[in-house]
């Protein structure tokens, strides 16, 4: 719209602009995404406010509107990878903290789910937080979990699963580790829209994690009880 053209991302307001960006994902435009993130980050706001307030509450909006039919696949990958463009920028500055090393994280997708964003952005957070991050994508069957978990020597395994029909996977994957012996070797976490901790608990992992935020702080508090424990790995 010849409207939109005239807009000067600079010189709006941080609402205005935030605002703005929230609309330019919807639209999937990921150079001005690109640009919003580096404004805000030149006016002082931390990544991890930036990755909040801007790219996450934006992409809430395209989530309601994709459930009520409003928006369809084509346009949300558009949305997505607007926020993957944002993502990129804020990456290196949330794994910039100088955290010391807290343990090392396998996380991926389950079988039968793409949908990564989430699971990108609980990477992120634990890399900034000083975890050793080990990113296995997504589509994961259960050998590939079990298979990176023992060659890292990792302490904790994340998994990620958007749907309904993918989230009862993540228990085939625990059962299969509880069957070779090795499920109490590590910390399980699990996230994820359609997940909560009743579910969690029913398939027998250690913790959901609501949000990034949540999976950091579940992660540095279930570490630090294992080491006290003398079982964590070195
Ligand atoms: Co999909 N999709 N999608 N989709 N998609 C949902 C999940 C859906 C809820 C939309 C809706 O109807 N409202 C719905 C699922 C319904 C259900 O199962 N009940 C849905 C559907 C139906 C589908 C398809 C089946 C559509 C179709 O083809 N007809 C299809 C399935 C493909 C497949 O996987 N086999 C599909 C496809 C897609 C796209 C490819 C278009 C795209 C994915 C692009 C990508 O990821 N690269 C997409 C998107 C973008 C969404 C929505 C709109 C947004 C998801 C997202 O990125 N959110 C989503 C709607 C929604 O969730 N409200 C939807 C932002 C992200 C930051 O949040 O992923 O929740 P989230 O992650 C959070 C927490 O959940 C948690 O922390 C994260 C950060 O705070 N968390 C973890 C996540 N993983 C964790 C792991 C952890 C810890 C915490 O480990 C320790």
């Amino acid at each position: 719209m010849a409207e939109d053209e005239d807009i000067i991302l600079s010189e709006l307001s941080d609402d205005d602009l935030v605002a703005q960006m929230m609309d330019d994902l919807y639209d999937g435009l990921k150079d001005e995404i690109e640009e919003g993130v580096n404004i805000l980050l030149e006016r002082g706001w931390t990544p991890y406010d930036v990755l909040t307030k801007a790219l996450v509450a934006g992409m809430t909006i395209v989530g309601h509107d994709f459930r009520d039919g409003i928006l369809f696949v084509p346009e949300v990958l558009l949305a997505a990878n607007a926020m993957k463009a944002g993502m990129a920028i804020l990456k290196p500055l949330l794994a910039e903290t100088g955290a010391p090393r807290m343990g090392k994280m396998v996380i991926g997708t389950v079988k039968g789910d793409i949908h990564d964003i989430g699971k990108n952005l609980v990477g992120m957070m634990m890399e900034g937080a000083g975890f050793e991050v080990v990113d296995i994508g997504i589509n994961n069957p259960v050998e590939k979990y079990i298979e990176t978990l023992e060659a890292e020597g990792a302490d904790i395994l994340g998994m990620s699963a958007l749907l309904t029909t993918t989230m009862p996977y993540m228990k085939v994957v625990i059962d299969t580790m509880k069957e070779k012996g090795m499920r109490d070797d590590f910390i399980i976490l699990v996230g994820g829209a359609p997940l909560n901790d009743e579910f969690g608990r029913a398939i027998g992992a250690d913790a959901y994690c609501r949000d990034a935020a949540v999976a950091v702080e579940t992660a540095k508090a279930l570490v630090a009880r294992k080491h006290n424990q003398g079982t964590a790995r070195a």
